[in-house]
């Protein structure tokens, strides 16, 4: 495998921006959270929706709190209610109490806000008499896919989840992507199509569990195999999955790419919700993941080579309940303090002795044009402090612009002018953070021990305790 050809592979412009948004929100919202259900059958009255104290800028605010920089807004889930005014059906807000545009005013919330847009919307429909009617289905998707991609100004993402069941007449429908791909393409050049899409990958699981190793170039078939593994579920055809799925903990190595003629840019994403549910429930407000979960699935996807979705359900106010924002807010406070102090700027860095001086100290900017090139696949980086300093967090991040080189590092402390090795890590990609837990010391050794072609360092910072 010539391993130049492995790093030659690049995010695009889109896939980049979405990338640098590292944290967003999904807001799941529609008729469950009246009927207290997580999948609604389509038969819900739009009569229940009554969301009397709805506040995007509410949402907005308990978003921004915690750090996030984009919101995700189910405009439609499995039971077909639409958040918006939409020409295409009787079954949306408009014919409810609430009688509002709600997607309107949730974009207005997150343009104000200055956070990022994105619109989630389910291809199983439960309520639409046109589902598993193949084309004339497509064409009414198409329709509303429109009316969300041009009224609605800039959006980040198009997240099309999995879930494929029957329509009201037990048929099922074989979605017709590749014309959804097209003109959300035509619409909103710069969304990102997420999960059953060509640009943003499923992490695998719902539950915040990470790779310890998290590729973002990957054989071109793990693309595929979102729309094969969704038609294969419905056809109980095992056959049909492929040797490369979603879940697989190995999705990047050399190992999986030998042999591989096609590889892309397909970044994870991971995604999990702050309760156990999708959708709010009464029963739940006492159920709000702790901050030391929460935190912890920020370091681990964040800072582990993905980008960090996290569903906040509203409730049957239309606001975010009190436990999360609460849990939001502290998680903020808890991201601030960990990464405001950082002493890389004022120490001496040198790369392998004195031979690549100067330029190293490039990377005390986050910034890609500034970023330095080590001059073989392996690099020690040396951060002299100065002083003893009690570190909480390293930051690693590599320059995507030049693939993702860096197989694997070690990082060592100098204790009594010894170093002694305190971690081992894999990949480190976009980002990487290293929990140090307090520990104290006057120089830390980054040891970059293996990576494709010479790495290409854009950033680190060594976090004060
Ligand atoms: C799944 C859906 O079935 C869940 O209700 C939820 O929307 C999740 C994000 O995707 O496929």
């Amino acid at each position: 495998m010539d391993d130049k050809r492995l790093t030659e592979i690049v995010p695009s412009p889109r896939q980049l921006r979405l990338q640098q948004l590292e944290f967003y929100a999904f807001i799941h919202f529609t008729v469950n959270t009246f009927t207290d259900k997580e999948w609604g059958d389509g038969t819900e009255s739009p009569e229940i929706f009554d969301p009397v104290k709805f506040d995007p800028g509410q949402w907005v605010s308990a978003v921004k709190s915690a750090g996030m920089k984009g919101l995700i807004l189910t405009c439609k889930h499995h039971d077909g209610f639409c958040l918006w005014d939409s020409k295409l059906t009787d079954h949306t807000v408009m014919h409810s109490p609430f009688g509002r545009d709600m997607v309107r005013e949730v974009s207005d919330a997150c343009k104000e806000g200055e956070i990022a847009f994105g619109v989630y919307l389910s291809p199983w429909d439960r309520n639409c008499p046109l589902y598993g009617k193949g084309k004339e289905y497509d064409d009414f998707f198409t329709g509303q896919l429109t009316e969300l991609l041009t009224d609605y100004g800039d959006v980040f993402s198009v997240w099309f989840d999995g879930a494929c069941g029957e329509g009201p007449d037990g048929k099922k429908q074989y979605y017709d992507w590749d014309r959804y791909y097209s003109l959300i393409r035509t619409l909103q050049p710069g969304a990102c199509i997420s999960v059953c899409g060509p640009d943003v990958r499923w992490c695998g699981n719902e539950a915040g569990h990470t790779r310890k190793a998290e590729w973002s170039v990957v054989p071109l078939r793990a693309r595929d195999s979102e729309k094969i593994a969704e038609k294969s579920q419905h056809e109980d055809n095992t056959e049909f999955r492929r040797r490369v799925d979603a879940r697989d903990e190995d999705l990047g190595s050399r190992s999986v790419l030998a042999g591989e003629e096609d590889l892309i840019w397909y970044p994870a994403e991971v995604n999990t919700s702050i309760r156990p549910g999708w959708f709010w429930h009464e029963s739940e407000n006492d159920k709000v993941r702790s901050l030391k979960e929460l935190a912890d699935i920020y370091i681990r996807s964040a800072g582990g080579n993905a980008t960090f979705l996290l569903n906040i359900p509203p409730d049957r106010d239309g606001l975010i309940h009190e436990n999360d924002v609460q849990r939001l807010k502290e998680l903020g406070e808890f991201l601030r303090n960990a990464f405001s102090e950082n002493l890389v700027p004022g120490a001496l860095i040198t790369c392998d002795g004195e031979a690549d001086r100067g330029n190293v100290e490039n990377v005390t900017e986050d910034s890609y044009d500034r970023s330095f090139e080590a001059s073989s696949d392996k690099a020690d980086i040396v951060i002299d402090l100065k002083k003893k300093e009690a570190l909480g967090y390293i930051v690693i991040k590599e320059n995507i612009l030049k693939s993702q080189r860096i197989e694997s590092f070690a990082i060592d402390i100098r204790e009594d002018r010894e170093f002694r090795e305190i971690y081992t890590g894999t990949t480190v990609g976009y980002k990487r953070i290293v929990p140090l837990e307090g520990i104290r010391t006057d120089c830390v050794r980054i040891r970059i021990t293996d990576s494709r072609v010479s790495p290409v360092i854009s950033f680190i910072g060594v976090y004060r305790a």
